[in-house]
């Protein structure tokens, strides 16, 4: 029986508890406790703020857990990155007040920088060799230049939203960060093979994310040009229709070139155009 830690509220929840759906393990969320266990899959989940995990899985409260990487990254501990999620996507940038003049990460030479990050932000200056003083603060980074208690910050960015209403300009993406799956790097044979089977289950959900099945009718004297026209790594499926004349065509489409796709089949003769969400791809 494997144990997972999962952030119990926040940006990371709502994503990581439909993931777990989608790959057929159920949780019972209602009476939620610190541990829960689950159905569909031998597992147990564990509860836990997401700061806490990285040190969970080291320490083997939990086996695997599910965490922004930049948490992992902070903690420095050794953990097995299994897999990236593809939700919980975001950056931590350097950002200093608009109107200052920046020519490079030089800037911070001598100067002070606000931020939750002082692990991150020290290896990255290190690498530099900016010497820069860390003021490490729990939250509410971002007000730090206006209050004069920092020059600039290091925080975490997605939209930019946060950082132009607080007159800041992002300078520097220093770490990009999702959502993964990591492992304590010494689980017993067993559990290992428990968690292939989960990295199995959710890579065929995050593969099929940006992906749509497509089944449409084609005259069958254009086939060949519908085919052609798909394109793609995956050759079409093409069955006889009853009705004389036509086929269908079944197809796996990436979102990026759907619709541009489906209006020149349309001009082709596709009839009966279906898109369908896709759950699960598995190689
Ligand atoms: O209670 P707990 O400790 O579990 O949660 P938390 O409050 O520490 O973290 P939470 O739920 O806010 O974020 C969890 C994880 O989501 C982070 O560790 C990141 O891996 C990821 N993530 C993705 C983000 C964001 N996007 C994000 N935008 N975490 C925080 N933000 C914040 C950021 O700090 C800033 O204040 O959103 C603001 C910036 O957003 P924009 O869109 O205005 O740029
Ligand atoms: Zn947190």
């Amino acid at each position: 029986m494997l144990r997972i830690a999962i952030q119990a509220k926040g940006r990371l929840n709502e994503d990581t508890m439909s993931l777990l759906a989608d790959a057929g393990i159920d949780v019972a969320q209602s009476k939620r406790k610190l541990v829960a266990r689950a159905t569909g899959f031998p597992i147990e989940v564990l509860y836990l703020r997401d700061d806490d995990i990285p040190q969970a899985v080291h320490m083997g409260v939990a086996d695997v857990g599910i965490v922004g990487l930049n948490e992992v990254a902070e903690r420095d501990l050794a953990l097995r990155e299994v897999m990236r999620l593809g939700f919980g996507a975001c950056r931590i940038s350097l950002a200093v007040p608009r109107g200052v003049e920046y020519h490079g990460p030089a800037w911070f030479n001598g100067r002070c920088v606000a931020t939750s990050y002082p692990h991150i932000l020290r290896s990255y200056f290190d690498s530099l060799a900016i010497k820069a003083d860390i003021h490490e603060i729990a939250g509410s980074v971002e007000i730090a230049p206006a209050v004069g208690m920092a020059d600039g910050i290091f925080d975490i960015v997605s939209s930019g939203g946060t950082l132009i209403q607080n007159g800041l300009v992002e300078v520097e993406q220093v770490f990009h960060s999702e959502a993964a799956l990591v492992a304590n790097p010494h689980l017993s044979a067993e559990k290992l093979a428990e968690v292939e089977k989960l990295k199995f289950r959710f890579s065929s959900i995050v593969n099929s994310r940006g992906f749509k099945y497509v089944l449409m009718n084609v005259p069958s004297d254009v086939v060949e040009r519908a085919v052609a026209l798909i394109g793609g790594m995956r050759s079409p499926t093409v069955l006889p229709l009853a009705a004389p004349g036509w086929c269908s065509l079944h197809t796996v489409m990436s979102e990026d070139v759907l619709w541009q796709k489906i209006e020149a089949l349309k001009e082709l003769g596709a009839e009966g155009i279906l898109v369908l969400n896709l759950e699960n791809m598995i190689p």
